[in-house]
């Protein structure tokens, strides 16, 4: 087999830049370890910065969103027993985030990648890449029990954090940049109407809380909670008990209960790979980063990742310019850096982290009371929650 951009991962990663090819009229493959099914209905990421719904929009994926997203102007922080509201849209003169689900996005671009015939092979995992340093790099993956290779111009690994492409990238070049925060989230699916439409953060001494809307009838929530924490041991009795203690404040409305159809735990980590490029390999979203899914910026990143990278191949293939692809890890590092800054200062914000005296913890108090209650710390948060620009 043969084909121009090699793409391991139908992923949001994979399936945006397979799509974005297409568009151009440069062919891809994409090699997906996991069923079609089972991608489709993966949950997670739910919050889109306004650059990546834009870039949804002028690719011809805008029609659901338009309809089922929904639009966010501001966080409520909830601390010291009160409301703080966070408009984001008026400190930064307009721009917004919407609540629309991972597996919505995913959903509307794979559905965009098949009726365009798309080449997409499912349930079929990718054992290694080879060749990286050559014109000719090789994938080698297994279906039906076979082993098997595409050949390609380029490959571009798409995998996710635990995939098989950073691995090619020689140790004496790759650094890795990791922290693992010791706290992790309980996070659930309520049936039950969230009681308002704004996300709501709760950061409280016994610990962090969150509630966003998913739609008119379901609500998210996390609770911070052990790194490896059993959800078993989280009876709904003392899931809402704690939801109420961390998110209600007098004179707003408390969360609401209701059936949990969902619950599971999730690690924090921060994590960097650079640099994101090797010969022939490009790596885009959570094969080269993942962030704590405090700022909201995991799936972001990998549309801003590939965003850089489709334009990349584009200017190669058409004009037989490399600028773009050459500087491609240098240009979503300068980014993701501060990516990984905010993520990673939201996160030791909000959460109470063991161990931590109660210096610590009034400094904490400090930078929220900052965030919230200054023109330049609202502006500040405003600007890297709704999404940096990408310089390209
Ligand atoms: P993905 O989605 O992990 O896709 C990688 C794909 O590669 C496949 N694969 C292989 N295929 C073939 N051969 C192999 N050897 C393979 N190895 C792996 C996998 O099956 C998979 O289909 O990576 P991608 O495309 O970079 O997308 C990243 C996002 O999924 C991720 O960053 C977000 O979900 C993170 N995230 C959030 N991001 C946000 O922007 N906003 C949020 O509000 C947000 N909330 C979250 C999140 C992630 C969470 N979890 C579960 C990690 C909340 C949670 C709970």
């Amino acid at each position: 087999m043969r084909t121009q951009v090699g793409i391991v991962g139908a992923g949001p990663a994979g399936l945006m830049l397979s799509h974005m090819l297409h568009l151009e009229g440069i062919e891809s493959v994409i090699i997906e370890r996991a069923s079609r099914e089972h991608v489709q209905s993966r949950l997670r990421a739910g919050v889109l910065e306004h650059g990546t719904v834009d870039m949804l929009k002028e690719l011809g994926l805008g029609e659901r969103i338009s309809t089922l997203g929904l639009e966010q102007h501001a966080i409520d922080f909830r601390f010291g027993g009160e409301s703080h509201r966070l408009d984001f849209h008026q400190a930064t003169n307009g721009r917004r985030t919407w609540v629309y689900p991972q597996h919505e996005v995913v959903t509307d671009l794979m559905k965009a990648r098949m009726q365009a015939g798309a080449q997409i092979l499912f349930e079929t995992s990718v054992t290694r890449i080879e060749g990286l340093q050559t014109r000719k790099p090789t994938i080698h993956f297994e279906q039906g029990g076979e082993p098997r290779e595409l050949q390609c111009d380029f490959i571009v690994g798409c995998d996710g954090f635990r995939g098989v492409c950073r691995d090619a990238i020689p140790d004496s070049v790759l650094k890795i940049y990791d922290r693992v925060y010791p706290f992790g989230w309980l996070g659930i699916l309520a049936e039950a109407p969230a009681p308002t439409n704004e996300i709501t953060w709760g950061c409280h001494e016994d610990g962090f809380a969150m509630l966003s809307i998913r739609s008119p009838s379901v609500t998210r929530l996390y609770l911070q909670c052990e790194p490896n924490e059993d959800a078993d041991r989280w009876s709904d009795g003392r899931i809402w008990a704690e939801l109420h203690k961390r998110l209600d404040v007098p004179g707003m409305p408390p969360v609401n209960e209701g059936k949990i159809t969902q619950k599971g735990v999730t690690a924090m980590r921060s994590f960097l790979a650079e640099p994101m490029q090797y010969g022939r390999l490009f790596l885009a979203g959570d094969a080269a980063h993942i962030v704590p899914p405090t700022g909201a910026k995991g799936l972001n990143s990998s549309m801003a990742d590939v965003k850089v990278l489709g334009r990349g191949l584009v200017e190669q293939y058409k004009r037989g310019v490399a600028d773009i692809l050459d500087r491609y890890s240098q240009i979503c590092l300068k980014r993701m850096w501060l990516v990984q800054r905010f993520s990673a200062g939201l996160c030791t914000m909000v959460h109470q982290i063991p161990g931590d005296n109660a210096f610590v913890r009034r400094l904490q108090r400090a930078d929220l009371d900052y965030m919230t209650g200054t023109v330049a710390g609202r502006l500040a948060f405003s600007e890297n929650f709704t999404g940096l620009p990408i310089e390209i």
